[in-house]
């Protein structure tokens, strides 16, 4: 393809708002800043081993999780970039313990909000395995003018206006959903320009892929360990036994998961009630970027976008990906509700 054929992410999101006479642009000029940070990381991603940027920052997340150097880069780049956004009140992320309001006067006129897990899969990054940036951006529902509140930052996801990630793998990613559509903008490094690439992502139905840490399945329920069985049984009608992997990267599961369909599924276990992986910035944006591709994101008890959130931190079990595959390992599951 040549260069003078490509669609860049500014020219694609412009032209959606084209189709929509009463847009005003805003969401996507914030998802333009979006692209810009995720420019900017991966530049510094792609350099970590030669920058002194790999290894612990030193200090440790509100999630009692040792902090990588880029994961702080990463997490200050969004920050900066977005408070000189002219479309994001203010942020709440991974690394930090509450939400962030950018005091001036245009922030707080502004009337959407980002979520972000800066640099997801952050102990893949001194082995050079895909990680990646996952965002949320919600319309505030607290007064314009004035600062943003919490309030903003606990809508479920059933309420959220775009979502989408940054993948920086063998080829740096820009994927995002709208409620209409899924699509996916490839890094093309001699422009600096993320460039549609992938249109209008579908989930298929089924797959023949099953992804989770099969090391805790000593801590999983009755009905997990079934499920677990039942994907590793043969059965040549079904497609079974199905291929496992796992790269203990979400951004990189899922967007195998998003390409070539199957069950990404961090559930609860005997140490993890809710499960590992946050509601906010993981589980709800993942779920709206893989529904809006006709896929199926569920708790194992009900659909994630319902879940109204409380706590800014809080986690959830996730089964994710093929709709007719959640909705097999969500049936075992709920047959087996309570963990063993
Ligand atoms: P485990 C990375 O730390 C992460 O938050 C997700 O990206 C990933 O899916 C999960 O945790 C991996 O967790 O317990 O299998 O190492």
């Amino acid at each position: 393809m040549s260069l003078g054929s490509l669609i860049t992410m500014d020219e694609f999101t412009i032209q959606e708002t084209r189709k929509f006479p009463q847009a005003t642009g805003e969401l996507s000029s914030l998802l333009r800043d979006l692209g810009l940070a995720g420019k900017i990381i991966n530049k510094q991603v792609r350099k970590a081993g030669l920058a002194d940027l790999l290894g612990k920052h030193g200090a440790t997340n509100v999630q009692g999780e040792e902090q990588m150097k880029l994961d702080v880069f990463a997490n200050d780049i969004l920050i900066r970039i977005l408070k000189n956004s002219t479309d994001c009140a203010g942020i709440a992320s991974e690394e930090n313990d509450n939400h962030v309001c950018y005091e001036d006067t245009y922030s707080a006129n502004s009337k959407y909000v980002v979520l972000f897990d800066p640099l997801d899969g952050s102990s893949n990054i001194d082995v050079n395995a895909s990680i990646g940036t996952i965002f949320s951006i919600y319309r505030r529902v607290s007064p314009l003018g004035q600062p943003c509140t919490e309030e903003d930052f606990l809508q479920p996801g059933n309420k959220l206006m775009a979502a989408g990630y940054i993948i920086y793998g063998s080829s740096t990613m820009m994927v995002y959903a709208t409620k209409i559509s899924v699509n996916g903008f490839t890094l093309e490094p001699s422009i600096g320009e993320f460039c549609l690439s992938h249109p209008n992502m579908k989930v298929p139905a089924d797959g023949k892929i099953y992804s989770l840490n099969q090391g805790n399945t000593i801590k999983y329920s009755e009905g997990m360990k079934q499920y677990l069985n039942y994907c590793m049984e043969s059965n040549k009608e079904e497609g079974r036994p199905y291929g496992h992997r796992y790269i203990g990267s979400m951004v990189a599961d899922l967007h195998r998961t998003l390409i070539k369909g199957g069950i990404f599924i961090y559930p609860a276990d005997k140490s993890n009630a809710n499960g590992k992986l946050r509601l906010q910035y993981e589980c709800n944006p993942m779920t709206f970027i893989v529904e809006a591709a006709g896929g199926k994101g569920s708790s194992g008890t009900g659909n994630i976008l319902d879940i109204v959130p409380t706590e800014l931190h809080q986690r959830t079990p996730i089964f994710i990906g093929s709709k007719n595959m959640v909705n097999k390992a969500v049936e075992f599951v709920k047959a087996k509700e309570a963990v063993s």
